[in-house]
């Protein structure tokens, strides 16, 4: 008989929280960019898509829409009597990575403008992020449940490093140069950013690679990352930029 792993009750309910969070958000950061002259409203601008995004995202996760069930085969080894395969279907939430394919390099926007990174670095720090996303789609999607689905994991957790590299290394430098309170702020909130954003690998591990983890305590346990990723950050940082004249930026 097949096996079926999908979102109960908790699940449901949480996908529904976060959407009102994220459309709280998104009224939120309207109306504080409309509370500042439009040239002064880039971060603001950033920000509030990420949320829009992240509404949309939510939304499809919410009504069942942004959802595939994903095959795959166990062999299981029993003593005294031939192997049998077991099949598994478990519900991948590909809106996620629609959503994280366009947001988490807007929220590297952020902090690259932040930091005053050159454009070539910018760059090159959103293409090793999309590329990280859509490594992670593949090792999601792409193979069936195969061992290879941990060489796009590896390839996926490179990109991730080429991003840290670039934000920790060169956005820092170009941070701490600015100096005073642009410096302090950003090591605080790339931090932060650091910290939660390596969980979701590790979640990915356990959830969707090892299937270590429920469908519904995958759904709680993103919840959780993506409110402090968007809203919490999104307010932190347009909160701060609006007592900190030195975050001005001139684009
Ligand atoms: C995957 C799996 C493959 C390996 C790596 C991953 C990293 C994902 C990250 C996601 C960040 C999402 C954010 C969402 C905002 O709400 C794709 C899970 C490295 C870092 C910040």
């Amino acid at each position: 008989l097949p096996e079926y792993q999908v979102a109960g009750e908790t699940g449901q309910r949480t996908l529904w929280v976060v959407f009102v969070l994220m459309v709280i958000s998104t009224i939120v950061f309207t109306g504080m960019a409309w509370s500042v002259p439009i040239q002064k409203r880039l971060y603001h601008i950033v920000t509030t898509m990420i949320v829009i995004f992240a509404s949309i995202s939510y939304f499809a996760m919410a009504t069942g829409h942004g959802v595939s069930y994903h095959h795959t085969k166990v062999t299981e080894s029993h003593r005294h009597v031939p192997d049998t395969t077991k099949d598994i279907y478990r519900q991948v939430y590909w809106a996620r990575y629609v959503d994280w394919s366009v947001t988490t390099p807007l929220l590297l926007l952020d902090l690259c403008l932040l930091a005053g990174l050159s454009g070539g670095h910018i760059f090159m720090a959103l293409v090793a992020d999309v590329i990280m996303i859509l490594t992670g789609l593949f090792a999601a999607f792409g193979s069936e449940g195969t061992p290879q689905k941990w060489g796009w994991y590896t390839i996926a957790c490179i990109a991730y490093l080429v991003v840290v590299w670039h934000l920790a290394v060169h956005g820092r430098g170009m941070a701490m140069a600015k100096g005073g309170k642009v410096g302090k702020f950003f090591i605080a909130i790339g931090s932060f950013t650091l910290i939660i954003w390596t969980v979701y690998p590790i979640i990915w591990g356990i959830a969707d690679g090892s299937r270590n983890m429920s469908v519904d305590m995958e759904i709680v346990a993103y919840a959780v990352l993506d409110v402090l990723a968007k809203p919490v950050f999104g307010a932190w940082l347009l909160f701060t930029h609006m007592s900190v004249p030195e975050t001005n930026i001139d684009i």
